[in-house]
């Protein structure tokens, strides 16, 4: 089970982008986000750097919970950024 943080998330539609990000990485993976939380639970095969990567790929800043600072850069921002 890899725990990541993402920023960014305001709406359904960031979480299904979310996942389908994670979901590309890894097509068996179960994902599961919490909104609120800014956190994204994946149990599957891939690596956290892997998904983090890939999340931040769709805009959404993600790091290995626990780690200081986010692994990727500030992306575009996600699907409700204005
Ligand atoms: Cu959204």
């Amino acid at each position: 089970m890899i725990e990541l943080r993402v920023e960014g998330m305001t709406c359904g539609h960031c979480v299904s982008a979310v996942t389908r990000a994670v979901k590309a990485v890894d097509p068996e993976a179960n994902v599961r986000v919490d909104l609120e939380a800014g956190r994204v639970h994946v149990d599957g095969r891939s690596s956290a750097d892997a998904l983090g990567k890939a999340i931040a790929e769709a805009g959404y800043p993600a790091s290995a919970a626990g780690e200081q600072a986010p692994a990727a850069a500030r992306a575009k921002g996600g699907c409700c950024a204005g």
